[in-house]
């Protein structure tokens, strides 16, 4: 994809030893101070006054699309993007920031790990020096890094693996030993459906913060999504997942090749890669067998729909699950115990849609003010005994800016068939590139982290849902 344009570097993160410099949103300038700061170096003077309900939605969009705007002189090429996004883009921008914030406040305290990466691309969680706690793991544009637990320390493991960018990773421990095996996908270019695309093993040296040792394997173009899973016969499986079939044309032509690579053993894969499915089209992102699966079931959103893999002798069978385009998909558990299906629709799209017991015909649309949905999550984040979901989305990629954010919303049904929008886990700090969850401290409850595109940043979500006993509080 594109790089991002140089006005999005408005979300970027300040350093952590400036937090303490973060303006305080709950001020509110004079509408005459507003409008001088449209034109002129903000003034850190502003002092709080009731705003018109005009001014209050514009100041609040400003405020969320241009933090950096009031700590320092506008440069001409922000101040021009600020001025545009408040003048242009309208009432149905502002208001969604404002919806994403009603509601009760969600127990979640942010945790900035990284202020400064690149893309974002992907995201994994697993233990990667084997100390029994889980860490973070991201592949950047350039750098394939994995972050310590619990100090998160930042340690890179593999740079430039292809000319283009790194674009997804899957972490997991294969060997019983405890410490993750790590896969990564590189060559990232999506209009090159013939050239494109990378897969790489990466062979651990015996101190997991020294750089790994790539071994490539073969692909297909537009190598997009991977995951380690287990079909039911025996070893492991490295699930990779292209964006286009190759040689497509806007979506069209031979379908995908989704294939699997067995794992032998020490980093050995069988020489033949076996083929979940070559029918789809656009295939943006799959969910893998849960653990205790016993059908080995998975679930890839595409163009046509979602579509459910299984085993099925020596090869897979397929049978259509939607119908509408999606770009994201998860399972969930609702209230009675029944299964539904979350997706974002269509790829990179607006809407948070669940399927109660994976019925088409059974759509409930979530949300419908996303831009460019691409983070999609489910897990039981409060409590109650069944499955949320939250959508993360990061804004434009072209044009004005638009606030960005992570949204949780919860079934108002045993069925899951009614659904609420919760309230905001981010609102506007991480354009979300991928997102994870795992309880990362391990008090009970599920925390997130998000890596984001425009704002450049990887963030912790803390659940603090289960208050910490005292003496634990120390340990995070
Ligand atoms: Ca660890
Ligand atoms: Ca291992
Ligand atoms: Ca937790």
């Amino acid at each position: 994809m594109p790089e991002i344009r140089a006005g999005l570097n408005l979300f970027r993160e300040r350093p952590r030893h400036a937090r303490r410099t973060r303006f305080d949103f709950s001020q509110r300038p004079d509408p005459a101070k507003l409008r001088r700061c449209l034109t002129h170096t903000p003034s850190s003077s502003m002092q709080p006054r009731p705003l018109s309900p005009s001014l209050r939605s514009s100041w609040s969009c400003f405020a969320r699309l241009s933090p950096h705007l009031r700590r320092r002189p506008l440069r001409p090429a922000s101040l021009l993007l600020a001025t545009f996004s408040v003048a242009f883009l309208g009432s149905a921008a502002v208001a969604t920031a404002a919806d994403a914030t009603g509601g009760s406040p969600l127990p979640f305290r942010r945790e900035v790990i990284d202020a400064s990466i690149r893309i974002g691309y992907g995201l994994a969680i697993a233990d990667v020096d084997g100390d029994g706690r889980d860490d973070l793991l991201l592949a950047d544009a350039r750098e394939i890094a994995w972050y310590r637990s619990p100090d998160w320390r930042k340690e890179v493991i593999a740079r430039d693996l292809t000319a283009k960018d790194h674009v997804c990773i899957a972490a997991r421990d294969l060997t019983g030993d405890g410490r993750a095996e790590i896969a990564v996908g590189a060559g990232w270019n999506p209009g090159d459906t013939v050239g494109s695309g990378a897969i790489f093993f990466l062979e651990r040296p015996s101190d997991p913060a020294q750089p790994w040792t790539p071994r490539a394997l073969p692909h297909e173009p537009t190598t997009h999504r991977m995951h380690w899973i287990d079909d039911g016969r025996g070893a492991p499986l490295l699930a990779v997942l292209p964006l286009h079939g190759r040689g497509n044309r806007d979506g069209a032509g031979a379908g995908v090749k989704f294939l699997g690579y067995r794992w032998l053993a020490h980093g050995t894969f069988a020489t033949a890669a076996e083929e979940l499915d070559a029918t789809l089209h656009l295939t943006h992102n799959f969910e893998p067998p849960t653990s205790d699966s016993t059908d080995h079931e998975v679930l890839v959103a595409a163009q046509e729909g979602v579509h459910a893999l299984r085993p099925s002798g020596s090869s897979w069978s397929r049978r259509q699950v939607t119908s509408h385009p999606a770009g994201e998909v998860r399972r969930g558990r609702a209230g009675d115990a029944s299964g539904f299906i979350a997706t974002i629709e269509p790829m990179h799209g607006h809407q948070v849609v669940v399927y109660p017991q994976g019925r088409d015909e059974a759509r409930v649309v979530l949300d419908d003010s996303l831009v460019q949905g691409h983070g999609l999550a489910t897990g039981d984040f409060l409590g109650r005994g069944h499955d949320q979901v939250i959508a993360g989305w990061r804004g434009n990629m072209v044009g004005p800016t638009t606030p960005v954010g992570i949204r949780l919303y919860a079934a108002t049904t045993a069925s899951a068939t009614r659904w609420e929008q919760v309230g905001a886990i981010d609102d506007n700090t991480v354009a979300c590139e991928d997102l994870r969850v795992a309880d990362l401290d391990r008090d009970g409850d599920l925390d997130v982290v998000a890596a984001g595109r425009a704002s450049r940043n990887v963030v912790i979500f803390w659940n603090e849902r289960i208050p910490p006993p005292p003496a634990a509080a120390t340990t995070r």
